[in-house]
């Protein structure tokens, strides 16, 4: 997935260079989406811009543990994201107010791995300490960004590799709007400036090189194995504790409704028996009164006469 406020050059990083370098074997269905910033980027106005973007994701969540859960779980189809370009415009400054709150709210959900959008718009001294800034308030604002992590028992070949492609980021990137000739027929892709061409697949000119390399071949297996066990499994954990604590909440509501219920019926109960008690009680008194009248008559007559 690519997300990132419009412009930076999402459809034509996606759209191209990493679709059509894919091995064969791997598809990498990209969706973009875009942040829409209101007024001068303030971002009380953009406080739910994030909400459309999480949901997307958390709903890939939801369909692949809906297929989980079925009972025929033979062709389970996963459409979870398992990686995130973050596009941060190349001001030169520091991440924004909005990219902070995006990136903290997409961090628990996806791997997230922020890229610096047009970086050939920047001197190679301004994206050195840009790249610095934007680590500083990562680190500083606790976002957990995707980490390639690194195995002790590797060969040393793959942690120098991995070393290489962890010290670029965040990933300068370059978008090419065309493939460029030049000359002896030999074409490449890249950008042209009176003072030069920039090449995307240079890794002097920028990482695309590296962040393509990590995407689809050092690290594919690793991003979705993290998708899955990590942030998968925490979503999962989440979702059925909500179901559990839902679940607890219509026993405890249905419990309620049931002890009203018996308390009411009791209450007629026992009035019913009050009533009946009263009732009995008096036609015991009226009989009683009856039997005193017709034993207590002759004998007075018999006696006294
Ligand atoms: N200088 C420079 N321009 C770029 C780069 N990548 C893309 N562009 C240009 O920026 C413009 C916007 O690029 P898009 O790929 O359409 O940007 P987007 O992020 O998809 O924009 P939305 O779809 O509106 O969100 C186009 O004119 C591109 O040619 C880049 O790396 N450097
Ligand atoms: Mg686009």
């Amino acid at each position: 997935m690519v997300v990132g406020e419009s412009g930076l050059g999402k459809s034509t990083l996606a759209g191209k260079e990493l679709t059509t370098d894919t091995p064969s074997t791997v598809e990498i269905q990209a969706i973009s989406a875009d942040i829409e910033e209101n007024g001068f980027g303030d971002f009380i106005n953009n406080e739910e811009c994030w909400s459309p973007i999480l949901e997307n994701i958390e709903a890939r969540f939801d369909a692949f543990l809906d297929q989980e859960n079925r009972v025929n779980r033979k062709r389970i189809v996963d459409t979870r994201v398992h990686a995130c370009l973050y596009f941060i415009a190349p001001t030169g400054h520091a991440l924004k107010p909005i990219d902070v709150e995006f990136m903290k709210k997409l961090a628990g959900r996806v791997n997230l791995i922020p890229v610096i959008a047009k970086s050939d718009t920047m001197t190679e001294e301004e994206l050195k300490n840009f790249k610095q800034r934007i680590l500083n308030d990562i680190s500083a604002h606790k976002i957990n960004i995707y980490q390639p992590p690194t195995y002790e028992n590797d060969d040393p070949e793959t942690i120098q590799e991995n070393k290489e492609i962890v010290s670029r980021i965040p990933f300068a990137v370059v978008g090419a709007d065309r493939d460029i000739d030049v000359g002896a027929g030999r074409k490449i892709r890249g950008r042209k400036y009176p003072w030069g061409i920039i090449e995307v697949d240079n890794e002097d000119h920028c990482d695309f090189v590296k962040l393509r390399q990590m995407l689809i071949r050092t690290h594919m297996e690793e991003l979705k194995e993290f998708t899955n066990e990590v942030l998968y499994e925490s979503y999962r954990t989440k979702k059925l504790a909500e179901l559990g604590a839902k679940m607890a909440k219509m026993e405890a509501e249905m419990k309620a409704v049931f002890d009203a219920k018996v308390a009411e019926k009791e209450a007629k109960l026992r009035q019913v028996e009050e009533e009946l008690l009263a009732r009995h009680r008096e036609m015991k008194e009226q009989l009683a009164a009856k039997n005193k009248a017709k034993t207590a008559v002759p004998a007075k007559k018999g006696f006294f006469k």
